[in-house]
């Protein structure tokens, strides 16, 4: 299903004009997203389950919505469907659109609103997307949720859901792995983690389920992800460890264990987003963790959003942990807006990053100096062959100010120099760049005057 995403007005942050013509020739809707994170901006996401298929990345999240009287259980997650992404650069993502939903799989309870987290995987040609959720058959599948498999041709779909779920399967967070001598292997959750062998068909299990039991038997572990590097298995999961979920792994020399219990990949979330649950890729020589949080709902922590961010391993093999960032992954474009509130780093003191608009989340966010000399770093921006010759920021400042611009370090070359009118209005204003060179570059913003400074974004020409 191809869709335009209209949820942002010229001028404002996620102008996406560019993008949805540019995406208009891969079919889809570009997503209004660049590389910062959370990488999806115009809907709730979470649960992203990223796979290389070609030369792209496509990620298949669980999609939150928010549960009315009537419409799922207030409170709890709701989701009602699934839409997959993809990008050739991790930068800029497409919405391929709704691939399934609950009331047109014929074996799901209606209006369950219970489609948890899939994952999705290519087998001769075939793309097998796996999902769980609730059965009208609670005899059979006692449990309450059941894994379901659709098909398609492509890794965006048409995909034709069966009409039955996985025999024997009960539990969520399905995960499949196709080890390098073809066998595949299907994981999921249930308390425990279990995993199986799949036949050919991707559709049955050929062997019992067994449980991974050499996990840690304390605290709930769910969300299994499964991966291979060097001959080495790295099962990973989150898990409450403490108070809420942090992503672990154990390794194996077999992808059904037994497991020896490794590390942690990611610790809890800092503001106490109560569960997390990702996927490992590798894509153009480097690894990367998806992983969600939930940035566009800070107050309630079903209505999650994914993130991405690069992962790196030791020369040992072990995994170094992934500290989150708001920069993510990639290069931006100098001449798209730069959300510069999607930071790498800032001073201590005298920035504070702030929703837009408080009743439109979606709207993104906006950077707060409010002290003279604070500044913001914000990484990786790509001005191409030519030099820039002007910068534009959309800013508002009450009583006037300042924004400097050095590029690769704090005492690197000033660049530019905005001047903010006084006046509470936002306003799109130009200065002129100098000593820029072409090629990629770290940028420093540096609020020159002790009075408060909004910047929504800037942007280079
Ligand atoms: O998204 C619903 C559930 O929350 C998932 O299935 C779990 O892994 C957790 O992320």
């Amino acid at each position: 299903m191809k869709r335009l995403i209209n949820l942002f007005t010229p001028g404002t942050k996620r102008s996406i004009h560019r993008l949805a013509l540019l995406s208009a020739f891969i079919g889809g809707t570009a997503t209004g997203a660049f590389a910062q994170n959370p990488f999806i901006q115009t809907q709730y996401t979470a649960d992203p389950s990223a796979r290389v298929f070609g030369d792209r990345v496509y990620v298949y999240p669980s999609h939150d919505i928010l549960a009315t009287p009537g419409k799922g259980r207030v409170g709890w997650f709701c989701m009602e469907d699934y839409h997959v992404f993809s990008s050739a650069n991790l930068t800029d993502w497409t919405d391929h659109g709704v691939i399934v939903q609950q009331n047109k799989v014929p074996w799901v309870k209606p209006d369950s609103y219970s489609m948890w987290a899939p994952d999705c995987i290519e087998r001769n040609g075939k793309y097998y997307f796996y999902f769980p959720t609730s059965p009208k058959d609670t005899t059979t599948y006692s449990r309450g949720f059941a894994i379901g498999v659709a098909i398609a041709d492509k890794p965006t779909g048409p995909f034709v859901p069966q009409p039955t779920p996985i025999k024997n399967v009960h539990g969520i967070d399905p995960n499949v792995f196709i080890d390098k001598d073809g066998q595949a292997y299907l994981y999921w959750s249930a308390g425990n983690i279990y995993g199986a062998r799949l036949k050919e068909n991707m559709l049955e299990l050929a062997s019992d389920p067994v449980i991974l039991q050499e996990l840690p038997t304390k605290g709930l572990k769910e969300g299994p992800y499964l991966f291979e590097r060097n001959g080495l298995y790295y099962l990973t999961y989150p898990h409450v460890a403490n108070k809420t979920e942090r992503l672990e792994y154990a390794t194996s020399n077999n992808p059904l264990g037994p497991f020896k219990v490794t590390g942690v990949i990611m610790d809890e979330s800092p503001t106490g987003c109560w569960t997390n649950h990702h996927s490992v890729i590798q894509f153009k020589n480097q690894w990367y963790l998806f992983y969600h949080h939930n940035d566009l709902s800070p107050q309630f922590d079903k209505a999650r959003s994914v993130r991405v961010d690069s992962l790196f391993f030791n020369e040992d093999g072990t995994i170094r942990k992934v500290i989150p960032t708001l920069r993510g992954v990639g290069l931006t474009n100098a001449t798209q807006n730069i959300q510069i509130d999607r930071f790498s780093r800032t001073s201590d003191q005298g920035v504070s990053i702030a929703f837009l608009d408080t009743l439109n989340k979606f709207q993104g966010w906006k950077t707060v100096f409010n002290a003279a000399d604070a500044w913001l770093q914000y990484n990786s921006v790509d001005f191409g062959k030519k030099p820039a010759r002007f910068v534009s920021a959309r800013a508002a400042s009450p009583s006037g100010g300042v924004l400097q611009i050095r590029t690769d370090g704090l005492k690197g070359p000033v660049i530019a120099e905005v001047k903010v009118p006084a006046g509470k209005d936002w306003k799109v204003i130009k200065a002129p760049v100098q000593k820029l060179g072409p090629g990629v570059h770290h940028l420093f913003i540096v609020s020159k005057g002790k009075d408060p400074v909004e910047a929504d974004w800037i942007r280079f020409e």
